[in-house]
C-alpha cells in the first residue's frame, strides 16, 4: 500500500493498494476451511478482509467508496527506498510518501528440500485462491480417491480434514514424532491424532517423501518415502511452511527473524516505511523480544496499528500483541494465547471434548491452549495470559485448570 496526495474520502490521505492478484484482498483461514467444504463452500466475497472484524465487504466498490485505489494485476519488480519508488513488471514507475509492505509469505517447495515433481497436474500447495480452487476441483475429480499430505502442521492438519469430509482417503507424512510439533504437546497431539485415525486418516511419522512415481501424463500416481516405501497418490497436498516475502527489501531495511523488522508502531529501518502481518518482525511487548507471526489475527491488528501511527503518529501507543492462534477441524476447536514455552501442565477431560493446558515459565504463566472452549472459557484464557500471574505451586495449577483463568 503507498500513501501519497489527496483523495475523495480523505483529503489529507491518498491510498493505493498494488496487488499481483486479480481480486481484491481477500483472507486466507477460509481457503484451508471453509472453501473446501462439499457443501455451502465459502466463496468471495465472503471472505474478503476484514470479515473477522465484522466491517462492511471489502469489495472493490467499497475500496472505490472510500477513494482508495485498487490496483490489481500489478506486480512491483524492484523497489527503491531511498527514491521512495516502486518499479511495476509493465515497467512503470509508482513513487509513494509511505509505504506499507503487506507481502505476506510464500509456501516452501519440495523442490527446496530437493523433491522434484510441484509442477504435477495433482499436486497442490495451499497459499491461494487459485491454490484451493485447485484442490477443489483435484478433490471432485477423484471421488474416493488416495490423497497424500506432505507436513504435519496447520495447512496439513486443516486440509486432511477437509480431504476427509470429502470422501478421500487420506495418509498424512512428516518429519517430526508428532502433529503441529511447532505448537502442541505430545498429548495433545495425541488426542487429534486419535481422532483424525478414528476418521480413517492413517499417519506416517519421523520421515519424508524422497520421490514421486510420475506417469506419462506428468500425474503423480505414488509417493516414495526415505525408507523406500510406496504410497499409491491421486493427489498430494503440501504444506511444509512458509517463507516471508522480503526480497524486495533485502539490503535496504533491516531484517529479523527472516522478516523486516519494526519498532512498535510497525515502522521499518526507514521511517517511511511500515510493515505488517507474516512478512513483519515486531515488538512482543508480554515477551520483551521480537518475534514474527505467522496468523490472520496479527496482520489484522499489526494492519490497523501500522495505520493508526500513519495517520496520528503522536496519538499512538506501542503496539502491544497477545499472540492469538486458532483452528477449527471436523467438530474440533481449539485456541491458544501468549507463548508454549517452559514447563506445561494439562488438565481437563482428554478423553471427553474439553481440555486445555498452560505454559509456565519463570514462575510465570506464559501461555494457555484450550480445546472445546466456550466463548467465556476462551477469553479467561486469553485474559489471564496476557496478565502473565505469578504461579508459586504448578501443582495447584494443575488442580484447578479451567478454574485458575476463570477466577482472574
Ligand atoms: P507449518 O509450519 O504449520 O507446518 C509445516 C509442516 O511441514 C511441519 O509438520 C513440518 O515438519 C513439515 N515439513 C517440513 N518439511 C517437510 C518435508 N520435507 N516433508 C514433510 N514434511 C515437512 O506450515 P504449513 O502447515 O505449511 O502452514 C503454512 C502457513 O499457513 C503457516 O504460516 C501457518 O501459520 C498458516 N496457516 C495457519 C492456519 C491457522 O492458523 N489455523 C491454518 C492454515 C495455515
Ligand atoms: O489463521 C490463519 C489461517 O488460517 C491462515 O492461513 O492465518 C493464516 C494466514 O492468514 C497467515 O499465514
Amino acid at each position: 500500500m503507498a500513501s501519497s496526495a489527496s483523495s475523495p474520502k480523505n483529503p489529507l490521505v491518498q491510498f493505493s493498494v498494488f496487488l499481483a492478484l486479480q481480486v481484491a484482498p481477500y483472507e486466507r483461514p477460509a481457503l484451508s476451511k471453509g472453501f473446501l467444504l462439499p457443501e455451502a463452500p465459502s466463496r468471495l466475497p465472503s471472505f474478503h478482509t476484514c470479515v473477522g472484524a465484522n466491517e462492511e465487504r471489502l469489495t472493490p466498490k467499497w475500496y472505490k467508496e472510500h477513494g482508495i485505489e485498487l490496483v490489481l494485476g500489478t506486480r512491483v519488480k524492484s523497489a527503491d527506498i531511498r527514491r521512495k519508488t516502486l518499479l511495476t513488471v509493465a515497467g512503470e514507475t509508482i513513487s509513494y510518501k509511505i509505504l506499507v509492505i503487506a507481502t505476506g509469505a510464500r509456501a516452501l517447495k519440495l523442490e527446496e528440500f530437493g523433491v522434484k515433481g510441484s509442477n504435477a497436474e495433482n499436486v497442490c500447495y495451499l497459499r491461494n485462491l487459485g491454490d484451493a480452487s485447485m484442490l477443489v476441483d483435484l478433490m471432485k475429480s477423484r471421488p474416493g480417491g488416495n490423497a497424500v499430505v506432505i507436513g504435519g502442521g496447520y495447512i496439513g492438519m486443516e486440509c486432511a480434514a477437509s480431504l476427509v469430509i470429502n470422501k478421500i482417503n487420506v495418509t498424512m507424512v512428516f518429519p517430526e514424532e508428532h502433529c503441529m510439533a511447532r505448537l502442541f504437546t505430545p498429548k495433545i497431539a495425541s488426542y487429534y491424532e486419535n481422532f483424525y485415525k478414528s476418521k480413517g486418516v492413517k499417519f506416517i511419522k519421523g520421515t519424508v517423501l524422497s520421490s514421486f512415481e510420475i506417469d506419462s501424463n506428468g500425474k503423480v500416481t505414488a509417493v516414495i518415502l526415505r525408507d523406500g516405501s510406496r504410497l499409491p497418490a491421486d493427489m498430494v497436498v503440501v504444506g511444509i511452511g512458509i517463507r516471508p516475502n522480503t526480497s524486495l527489501f533485502e539490503g535496504q531495511l533491516t531484517l529479523e527473524k527472516g522478516g523486516i523488522k519494526v519498532n512498535g508502531k510497525m515502522q521499518s529501518s526507514n521511517s517511511s516505511v511500515y510493515a505488517v502481518g507474516d512478512v513483519a518482525a515486531f515488538p512482543v511487548k508480554l515477551f520483551g523480544e521480537i518475534r514474527r507471526l505467522e496468523h490472520v489475527d496479527s496482520a489484522r491488528k499489526s494492519a490497523r496499528h501500522a495505520v493508526a501511527a500513519i495517520m496520528e503518529p503522536n496519538k499512538m501507543d506501542e503496539f502491544d500483541y497477545l499472540p492469538f492462534f486458532y483452528s477449527r477441524v471436523f467438530t474440533l476447536s481449539w485456541q491458544f494465547y501468549g507463548d508454549n514455552v517452559g514447563e506445561v501442565i494439562h488438565f481437563g477431560d482428554f478423553s471427553g471434548s474439553t481440555f486445555g493446558a498452560y505454559w509456565v515459565s519463570k514462575g510465570h504463566l506464559v501461555g494457555s491452549f484450550l480445546e472445546g472452549g466456550t466463548k467465556d472459557e476462551y477469553e479467561a484464557i486469553a485474559k489471564a495470559t496476557r496478565l502473565k500471574p505469578a504461579i508459586e505451586d504448578i501443582g495447584e495449577l494443575e488442580r484447578l485448570g479451567m478454574g485458575f483463568a476463570l477466577a482472574i
